[in-house]
Parts: structure tokens; sequence; C-alpha cells
């Protein structure tokens, strides 16, 4: 099996996993990868003169030469290697914060961010004397782009907007998005931690200053993520965390900083997970990025019309172009009671705010159920979710 944890049985039923925008289950090759790291090369990079770490470093510097080519950035030296998508944030708010955020300045983020793309700001804006403006978006979940344009005035500073909603599913006009942004001078980020596993991404095409996504949600290990940034944009942020690797000299009096991306690299970093990283980038790849979209995209047609069978289904996340991820609610119930009999039945799904608190009051409800797909979900799958829904329904009024 390419996905050995999907033959885990919950409850004697077949696992159903759709619960792949909070993870994506691994493939064997990137478990067979970490396996090897650990058996066959562990050891610290940039580092040590011996053999292993000479070799895992070439090894970890030719994921980043593999991130470049996936995201197609100008260069490596755009490619920094996080924690995750949360990590990637908080490093651009708060190296850009410090250097180009004053009091009275405002960064513009969309309604339908995760918490992870608003309260780095909020911290950042803090320090700074700083505010947010939020972009509102539709009850179908689209974002208002003239009320976008009127946002900006000679106080902007920065915008921030997710690429795909991990709760709506819209998938955002990041490229128009930028060119509005760059149009007044200003820089954008975009979060692509709902993007990357299911569309290509092309950096350059888009025209953003900042991308940032998590390994975790394209099939590569935990505890890895990247952020892409510009170079001439990148060059001019102070470092994030200090320690050892991002340093050039270092004295009681004076410091002197590494060049980049190494700057960004503070601290030992987690090498078998990059090496994990670039085993999802080859299986993505080997699947083709086109082929996974128009699977994904068949999968949420296909669910979106069979769940209609539901009776009392209401859908949150109706925007006309969309990835694979549906929220819904069944008439009154509370979305946790319905989780939690799916659950019984094998099946898994998120419930929740799903870390989108803004969206939830948007809407005026306490949370969603999720299903959420990647490359390996069938119509099987789809099919087991909504017997299951039917099984239930009448335990939910
Ligand atoms: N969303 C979900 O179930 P991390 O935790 O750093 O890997 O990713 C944070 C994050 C940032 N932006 C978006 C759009 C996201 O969807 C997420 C993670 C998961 O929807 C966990 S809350």
């Amino acid at each position: 099996m390419e996905f050995p944890i999907l033959d885990t049985q919950v409850y004697n039923h077949r696992l159903v996993y759709l619960d792949n925008a909070a993870t994506t289950q691994k493939p064997q090759q990137v478990i067979d990868t970490l396996c090897q790291y650990y058996c066959t090369l562990n050891s610290n990079i940039h580092r040590g003169a011996h053999h292993l770490a000479a070799e895992a470093t070439e090894r970890y510097e030719e994921v980043r030469r593999k991130v470049q080519g996936f995201i197609n950035a100008r260069s490596s030296n755009e490619i920094v290697f996080t924690r995750g998508t949360t990590e990637s944030i908080n490093l651009v708010a708060s190296s850009f914060g410090r250097r180009f955020l004053h009091a009275g300045d405002e960064v513009i983020v969309s309604g339908m961010e995760h918490h992870s793309d608003i309260v780095p700001w909020q911290l950042a804006c803090e320090l700074a004397g700083a505010s947010l403006r939020v972009i509102p978006f539709s009850d179908e979940g689209v974002l208002d782009l003239e009320a976008y344009k009127a946002l900006f005035n000679e106080h902007t500073r920065i915008v921030a907007c997710n690429h795909v909603s991990n709760t709506l599913g819209t998938v955002n006009p990041v490229r128009e998005l930028t060119e509005i942004a760059h149009s007044h001078n200003v820089p954008i980020l975009i979060d692509g931690a709902q993007a990357v596993a299911h569309m290509a991404v092309d950096v350059q095409q888009i025209g953003c200053d900042f991308y940032c996504f998590s390994g975790h949600k394209m099939y590569a290990p935990m505890g890895v993520g990247v952020m892409y940034g510009r170079e001439e944009i990148l060059s001019q942020l102070p470092p994030y965390q200090g320690g050892g690797e991002m340093i050039k000299d270092v004295t009681f009096e004076r410091t002197t900083y590494n060049e980049l991306p190494f700057r960004f690299e503070a601290g030992t970093p987690s090498v078998g997970d990059v090496l994990g990283l670039g085993a999802a980038i080859d299986w993505m790849l080997a699947q083709g990025l086109d082929s996974i979209s128009v699977h994904e995209d068949d999968l949420l047609r296909y669910a979106t019309e069979q769940l209609q069978q539901v009776p009392g289904i209401r859908f949150f996340g109706t925007a006309p172009h969309k990835a694979g991820v549906i929220s819904f609610l069944v008439g009154h119930s509370h979305p946790y009671d319905v989780g939690t009999l799916l659950d019984k039945l094998g099946i898994a799904v998120r419930t929740g705010h799903h870390c989108t608190q803004p969206i939830m009051d948007r809407y005026g409800i306490p949370g969603t159920v999720r299903a959420s797909f990647a490359a390996y979900t069938t119509r099987d799958d789809i099919d087991a979710l909504v017997a299951a829904l039917l099984r239930i329904a009448p335990m939910l009024e």
C-alpha cells in the first residue's frame, strides 16, 4: 500500500480519511526517506567536516533547489526552511514589522484568514502602533475586490491573504490581489498552506513577495515548512531569530549576519524532515500536479452533488472557484455531534471553527463539519461519507 495508514481499521470500519486540510497522510517513499536518514545519514549540517555532515548538507541543499523548482522561485536563496506556515508567517510579520511598520501604518488581511495569518500581524501591529484593515467577502465566500481596492491609502504597508481558504475552499485570485497591491507599491504575502498540495504554484507568475506553506499538508513530514521571499525584499529584512548558522561574525560588541537564506535559519534545522519534504515533492511530481488538480476537482463536484441528498444540509463556501474542501452543517445539529457520530463509522472529518473564528462570526455559526480531499481520496470515500450522513441524519433531528 502506498499510504500504509490508509489500511487502518477504525471501530471495525475501513478508515475514510477526509481531514486532509488538517494534514495529509504520508506515502511509503516519504516514510522510507525519514527512516534511511536516521539509519544512514543523521548528522548536523553546514558545520562538520566529516563525511556524514557533508553528505547531509548536500542532500539538504538539494531539497532547497527542489523547492525552488517546485514553486518556480528565481533563486534558491529565496527559499527559507521553517517549521511550517505558522512559523513562516511569524518570521515575515516580525522581521517586516520591525523594519517597515510604524505608528499609524496599516496592514491589510482578508476576512477569511486562518488565525496564523491574523495573529502574527496583530502582534507586529501592536509593537509598531499600526492597525489591521480587513477585506470583506460575500455569502458565497468570494473576496470583495472593490472593497479591497478601497482599503489602500498612504498608510498601507503590506497585504496578507491566503491562496485557498481552509474553511471555505475558495481559491483566491492571488495574481490580481498582487497586481492591485503592487500598483500601490505595497508588498503582499500569500499563505499557500492549502494550495501547494492541490495545484501547481508559480510564485513568479503570481508575482507575490512572500509565499508560505507547510510540508505536512503536502505529503511530507510534520515539522518542516517553507517561507519564500523575493530576494530584493528579503535582503532588506532583519533576522527573525538569533543563534548558530545565521551569523558571519560574533563578538560581544557586535554581530554580523550570514547571507540569504541562512540568515533566517538560526539553529539546527529538522534535516530529516527537509529530506522527507524532497521525497514528497518527488511523489507529487510523479503523480503530476495537473492530474491531482483534475482528480480533486472531480471529487469536489461529485461530493457537492451527492451531499445534496442529506436532509437539511447547508454549505458554507460556494465560490465558483474552489479547491477540495467542503464545509457544511446538518439542520441545527452541532458540528461536533456530527463529527463524533461519523467517527464511530470510521470517517475522519474536522469539526469546529478550523482556526478561522472570524469566518464563523461572519456567518453567525459556532463551526462547521469539514470534509477535505487529497490525491488518494476516492469516490468511494465520498459515497461512504454520504451513506454515513444519511444513516445518522435521524439521530440529529
Ligand atoms: N490549517 C486546518 O485544519 P501550520 O499549522 O503552521 O502547518 O499551518 C497553519 C495554517 C495556515 N494557513 C492556513 C490556510 C491553514 O489552513 C493552516 C492550517 C489546519 O485547516 C490546521 S488549523
